[in-house]
This record gives structure tokens, sequence and C-alpha cells, in this order.
């Protein structure tokens, strides 16, 4: 009898060592809770699909929860994932900055660490184990930079805003504001949210056409390239030329905004990589192996004016 205890208890250490050994590497065995915000843009499903092809070549449990762009639905699904008591972690694409704390907090008492991915939240950083995200500012920065020289610094902008109070559209606005703001001639005359979303930005745009001089309007800066491509046709019912008549830069670096590139009608993007679930995977691993994580973890990508220089880097 003694000896089949002895055998159960062997048993029972050898299970632990083995999932602990899996947390040290790639996550393999592991429990994830995946809070994605929704599929509200081509990078949003780029995104996703890439975190669930991750999760798969390394064994990890992910369970997947679409927020259809709802706070309250990624609230609510980290809190099922906290009741179930089988989550090893919780990896969240916050939809905006602010209203965090609680949840995180309450994650923080079950022991289950958060990984924030993408977007940022305004919660105190202790509430969360890192962030694996790209620079937003750095972004706006970039595409600033690009409409300056390809206008002399002479242009009068419209600004399709993402979603108001998201990290990536607020950075985005700071880092475009920050270089436009050095020459006095360059001046957004319209800004206004499309919600990262390609029909609103059609709208929006179309809107806009209606109630500015098009003559007036020099350049289109879209928070990213769904919105770009919905005021590509807008600018084009409106008997414009895209890309040539009004210039147009954005970000994500979509397959969709290099056939625009090709067309003409879409002058730059800014490239959002989407392969950031491996890093926010190795993340949750080295946390659970005790590993101490910097604060964050930065993605990089540059802008590109074509499909050959983009291909040539990937
Ligand atoms: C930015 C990301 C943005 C993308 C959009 O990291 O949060 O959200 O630029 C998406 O395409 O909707």
């Amino acid at each position: 009898m003694r000896i089949a205890k002895l055998g159960l208890i062997v048993l029972v250490l050898l299970s632990f060592s083995v999932s602990f050994a899996n947390a040290q590497g790639t996550g393999e065995g592991l429990t994830i809770g995946f809070s994605q915000i929704g599929s509200e843009s081509a990078w949003r499903t780029s995104f996703t699909e890439a975190v669930l092809a991750e999760a798969k070549e390394r064994g990890i449990n992910l369970l997947f929860s679409d927020a259809q762009q709802s706070q309250e639905n990624q609230i609510a699904a980290i809190r099922a994932w906290l009741a179930q008591g089988d989550v090893d972690a919780i990896i969240l694409a916050p939809v905006i900055a602010t209203g965090w704390d609680d949840v995180l907090k309450e994650a923080a008492d079950a022991g289950v660490p958060v990984v924030i991915v993408d977007r940022n939240v305004d919660s105190d950083p202790s509430l969360f184990v890192t962030r694996v995200s790209s620079d937003f500012v750095h972004e706006g920065r970039l595409a600033a930079a690009w409409l300056v020289q390809a206008t002399s610094g002479d242009c009068k902008i419209v600004e399709l805003y993402g979603t108001v109070g998201s990290a990536a559209a607020e950075d985005r606005h700071k880092g475009f504001m920050e270089v436009i703001a050095l020459f006095s001639k360059m001046q957004v005359i319209h800004s206004e949210t499309g919600n990262f979303v390609r029909t609103e930005g059609k709208a929006v745009m179309q809107s806009i056409l209606s109630s500015e001089d098009p003559a007036n309007i020099c350049a289109v800066f879209a928070h990213n390239d769904d919105m770009a491509i919905g005021a590509v046709e807008a600018i084009k019912e409106a008997g414009l030329t895209p890309g040539k008549d009004i210039l147009i830069v954005s970000v994500d670096a979509i397959p969709d905004v290099f056939d625009a590139m090709d067309a003409g009608t879409i002058n730059a993007t800014v490239e959002l990589s989407p392969f950031m679930g491996g890093p926010a995977f190795d993340a949750v691993a080295a946390h659970l192996n005790g590993e101490k994580l910097p604060a964050w973890i930065p993605v990089a990508g540059k802008l590109y004016t074509s499909r050959a220089a983009y291909d040539a880097d990937h």
C-alpha cells in the first residue's frame, strides 16, 4: 500500500514538474485566456489569426473571446475565466485605455498574471506583467514626416481618427501633431473618428468632402488602412483622384493597402506587425518561470510607399 501511495506522489510531482518545465519555454500545456477587441479591421483579423496559429503551434490551450469592440464584454470574459479558476494567465488587447483597474486587481488577487498586447491601459503597471505593442506615437511621427516631405511642409490635412479613447488613436494623433507643429503651413483642418472601420471611414470622408472645399484638402492621415481605403472610395465618388488630388497616408500595412498603392490611390502606410502572440506567450512562460520582464516589449514597424519595398523586407 505504501509503495502505491509513493508512486502516486511521484506521479503528481512529475505532472507539476512537466507543466512547470513547459511554462519555462513556449508555454506548452498552459491554459491562457485571450480577450480580443473584435474584428473591426483587416489588421485585427490578421492579429487574431496569428495569435490562434501561434497558440496551436505551441500546444497552448487558448480560450478566445471576441468582445465586438465592447469593454464590458472584455471585462465579463476575464471575470468568467477567473471564476473558472483554471487559467494560467490572461492576454488582454484593451479596446480603450481607461476602466481596467478593478478587473486587473481581481486577476492579481486571484494570482492570474495578465499580459497587455497592442493597445494600452492607463492602470498602474504593477497590475500587469508587461505590454507587447508597437509605438503608436512613433507611427504618427513617421506618417507626418512622410507627409511633410511629400508636400514641402505645406498641406491642409483631414485626419480620420481611430476609436476615441484608444491608445492607438490618441498616440498616433499625438505623434502626428508633434511633427506637423514644426511646420506653420501644415494644418489639420478636420479631424473626425471613423472608429478604425472601413465603412465608417468612407462615410466620414463623404461628409467632409461635402462640408469642406475639396480643393482645399491636400491629404488624409488615416489612423488605419481600413479607414484610408474607405476614404479612397469617397474621394473617387466625389470625382477626385485619390493619391494625387488628395494624398493618403495611414497605418497597419494590410494586404489591401498594397493593392491601393499599386493603383496609386494610397501613398504610404506604417507597418503594424500582427505577430505579437509569440512575444506575449514567451512573456507568460517567462513570468511563470519567475523571470523579471521589462514593462514594455516593443514591436517595430517601418513606413512603406510600395509593395516592392514591403516585399523586400518580408
Ligand atoms: C493598433 C490597433 C489598431 C489598428 C486598427 O495597434 O489597435 O486597431 O491600427 C485596429 O486596424 O482596429
